[in-house]
């Protein structure tokens, strides 16, 4: 191995339903995509989603361990696929953000001297002081994000100093909870980290730094002076600041790969590992955008981003340090019925037929003759509601509708939402004909669905033939970490995407006052519960 045109470069996303690996070489194309899905390749952890809904319904884990046998799975998968492990010049990825892992005091040494005879999973089992970490669908900290909000000086000041007020999926409430509830284990714990540098710490074999932009996620970081918080780790937990290391910069090499992994897989000695980031950064890295684009990733969750030089305190959304330069920022809004909703619709009214789905897209009128339904099937992020709500032209609750109408009911209102919080925390953004709208994720597939978007958003939808941008983006920033160049130069060969919407003529007007109608209704529901 060593440079020249045979080198690659690995990306891992550990997401919430699965975990993916993808290489690229050194023009950027895809060599190798391998996946592990967590339901059905792992079918003895009963995850459903990849994740465990625990019986009060805001409580949401995975078990650390499920992660860590996929992990042995997919590099298994690859050896026997004939990969090519030694041409791998660097690595990276991404994990679900603000999810949490708690290592067992002691764990280290196990880390740095694994036995290349045994699986990870089977040296790792008694590893974890906290078997199940919470994960961003986790909703059971309402008391702890109130106590984090006062003890700072309220929801703005957080905001102010970390990026985001209080939201219940952030880590460092995460943290705080189970500093109470679980004191003993909470004291056994050496190490916590994010799913990202967990993933990280399994292919350098020695804890992994969380990296800057991911520690966005945690209420925790100041995203101003790009250290953690004092005040903001003294009211989560003691000794936090040893338990979390020291971040860095999402560009930095952090080690090379683990003996372990050398000898098992015959990845190279040389193989560096830059430090692995949240997925919806990665997804920012590979989708690689221009400033004034906007990003919406549809997938477990859907989210809305774009690349910010320059950051302000907002109550709604979220800003994280820029995974590819850290001097600037990044502006997010996450949904959390995403497409496990959309499915549920096409399984109920569509007889679980995406083509069924689309066709009724097509045959409904734009503004569904004035109903709009809100799907909420499990407790939402804005507004924290639980429940369907459908309504009518009149503004009148009604209990069900015909399949079509709640086939575009359903996104119709997703993509109302995305739109109204996505301007709401950037502030000053709107979107227009000379937006481009960047499609990525499962449903970036759909044409009829891209059509919605670029209605209610009034711009034309770009996608590329990639649906898992995180990946992607995980492969660029290995590439960027080792190489030190411009990230531009990274991507001069990134494939154009290709415009596949544009705005129906007269949309515009309907939305604008379905907008309005939505944006009351939903406050009238938040109110109500
Ligand atoms: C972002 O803030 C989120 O919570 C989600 O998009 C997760 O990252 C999904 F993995």
């Amino acid at each position: 191995m060593d440079g020249g045109e045979d080198r690659l470069f690995l990306g891992l996303d550990f997401s919430t339903q699965q975990i993916k690996a993808e290489a690229i070489n050194d023009s950027l194309q895809i060599v190798n995509e391998t996946a592990v899905k967590f339901d059905s390749d792992l079918p003895e952890f009963k995850t459903h989603g990849g994740v465990h809904i625990h019986n009060d319904n805001v409580t949401v884990t995975a078990p650390t361990i499920m992660w860590v046998k996929a992990f042995d799975l997919l590099l298994e998968k690859m050896k026997k696929d004939g990969f090519p492990f030694h041409k791998v010049a660097c690595i990276s990825g991404a994990g679900q953000q603000h999810g949490s892992v708690y290592w067992k005091t002691g764990t280290n040494k196990i880390l740095r001297s694994l036995d290349e005879k045994k699986q990870l999973h089977k040296q790792l089992q008694n590893c974890f002081s906290i078997p199940d970490s919470p994960v961003w669908m986790d909703a059971s900290t309402t008391v702890n994000c109130r106590e984090l909000e006062e003890k700072v000086g309220g929801p703005l000041k957080l905001a102010e100093i970390t990026g985001s007020r209080s939201f219940e999926r952030y880590t460092g409430t995460q943290i705080m909870k189970i500093s109470r509830t679980r004191p003993s284990e909470y004291k056994d714990t050496e190490r916590i980290s994010l799913v990202s540098s967990f993933a990280a710490s399994l292919f350098i074999g020695d804890y992994a730094p969380i990296d800057l932009s991911d520690g966005s996620g945690m209420n925790l970081l100041d995203i101003r002076t790009k250290k953690w918080s004092p005040e903001c780790l003294q009211a989560c937990g003691s000794d936090l600041s040893q338990k979390l290391g020291d971040p860095v910069p999402s560009k930095q090499v952090i080690g090379n790969v683990s003996q372990y992994l050398i000898s098992r897989y015959n990845f190279s000695p040389n193989c560096k590992v830059v430090a692995f980031t949240g997925d919806n950064p990665a997804s920012l890295a590979g989708m690689a955008p221009k400033l004034g684009d906007v990003v919406i990733s549809l997938g477990s969750s859907d989210t809305v981003f774009s690349w910010s030089p320059s950051h302000t305190a907002e109550l709604e959304g979220h800003i994280f340090v820029n995974p590819i330069d850290s001097n600037t920022y990044m502006s997010l809004v996450c949904f959390k019925n995403g497409s496990l909703t959309r499915e549920r619709i096409k399984d109920e009214s569509a007889d679980g037929s995406w083509d069924k789905f689309s066709e009724y897209l097509k045959k409904t009128p734009i503004g569904n003759n004035g109903n709009i339904g809100i799907y909420f099937d499990v407790m939402e992020i804005q507004p924290l509601v639980q429940g369907i709500f459908r309504f009518n032209k009149s503004d009148e609750k009604v209990t069900s509708f015909p399949p079509e109408v709640e086939v575009r009911a359903v996104i119709e209102g997703q993509m109302i939402a995305r739109k109204m919080y996505m301007e709401m925390e950037m502030r000053g953004m709107h979107t227009g004909l000379d937006t481009r709208i960047l499609a990525t994720g499962g449903a970036s597939l759909n044409k009829a669905i891209l059509q919605v978007i670029s209605d209610v958003f009034g711009a034309p939808v770009f996608v590329s033939d990639i649906p898992n941008s995180a990946g992607l983006g995980s492969c660029y920033r290995a590439k960027h970490g080792l190489e030190g160049c411009d990230f531009s130069e990274v991507v001069k060969n990134h494939p154009q995407p290709e415009c596949v919407a544009v705005p129906t003529e007269g949309a515009h007007e309907v939305y604008k006052e379905m907008s309005l109608r939505y944006r009351k209704l939903e406050r009238e529901i938040a109110n109500q519960q």
